[in-house]
């Protein structure tokens, strides 16, 4: 019997031992960047000033409310456990404390103000566009973006989320796209952002940004990203049956790699964009038939 007992102990200290490091592993696959990842906890990896600011306001105010809900749970304890009918039969018949009523007052106001001090110094930070390098334009459309780069000559594409039979096995399922958004690393871009059809918005988390892309109004919003890679995001406003299906890709890559794209995507789309012959004729018969 002992020895089945100290069997069952150590079977359970292994799946004990087993859990603990399937946690922490998870964890530690949290070193992906730029998509979720399975048991990942807290927030994507940051990749930008901003972003980074926002994990730390994040992680400062857990702190905060955490405290704050130890001390109150604390005391509710000691009023339960010493205040109780049984504990405590003749009540005291106290009605005031001056102190303690200013300290009730004051903590709280101190607390808050604690708070808003580096939450407008966020706030400022996320809508007080520093000076951009670069703009790029995206137009949320029922049910893909389409990316346009004033700044590096007339081009604009669509980008639509890569079907599972078009996928390569490291491209990530729901998030993937065929053509995705390129910006250099280490460069200010403006994101100007804005609806063709319904509002859906535009949301990238290692980045810090989501903006409503809004018909008929032209949002803006910046991100300096500082690390390469591929960062996923995706339309955070409900925006239609294919709401879920409108994934954003952004590569960061170097400023090299940036020029050759731009060079490269110039003639590719502007080739898409060009009138085909067929089109052509299409509009002179319809220009003939409205005259
Ligand atoms: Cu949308």
């Amino acid at each position: 019997m002992q020895v089945r007992s100290r069997q069952l102990r150590a079977r359970l200290v292994a799946a004990a031992v087993g859990l603990a490091t399937a946690v922490l592993g998870a964890s530690s696959a949290l070193a992906a960047f730029g998509q979720p990842s399975p048991w990942q906890m807290g927030m994507q990896q940051s990749v930008t000033p901003v972003m980074d600011d926002i994990v730390w306001f994040h992680d400062i105010l857990l702190w905060t409310i955490s405290a704050i809900t130890a001390f109150v749970l604390l005391l509710l304890l000691i009023i339960v456990v010493r205040f109780n009918a049984r504990a405590n039969p003749t009540p005291s018949r106290t009605t005031h404390n001056t102190f303690v009523e200013v300290l009730w007052t004051v903590m709280p106001v101190i607390i808050l103000v604690g708070i808003a001090v580096p939450s407008f110094r966020l706030l400022f930070l996320q809508l007080n566009m520093p000076q951009a390098d670069m703009t790029v334009k995206a137009t949320g459309k029922q049910w893909f973006w389409s990316y346009s780069y004033p700044d590096n000559g007339k081009f604009e594409f669509d980008s639509l989320m890569l079907q599972d039979k078009d996928r390569k096995p490291d491209q990530p399922r729901l998030l993937s796209v065929d053509n995705e958004m390129v910006v250099p690393v280490n460069k200010t871009v403006r994101m100007q952002v804005i609806g063709a059809d319904v509002i859906h918005a535009f949301a990238v988390p290692s980045f810090g940004i989501k903006i409503d892309a809004i018909p008929g109004r032209l949002n803006e919003t910046w991100f300096k990203a500082t690390r390469e890679g591929v960062y996923y995001g995706q339309c955070s406003e409900l925006c239609g049956k294919d709401h879920a299906f409108m994934p954003i890709a952004v590569r960061v890559v170097s400023e090299q790699a940036f020029a050759a794209w731009v060079a490269q995507a110039k003639q590719k789309y502007a080739a898409q964009d060009a009138p085909t012959e067929s089109t052509a004729v299409a509009t002179a018969a319809e220009a003939q038939q409205t005259r």
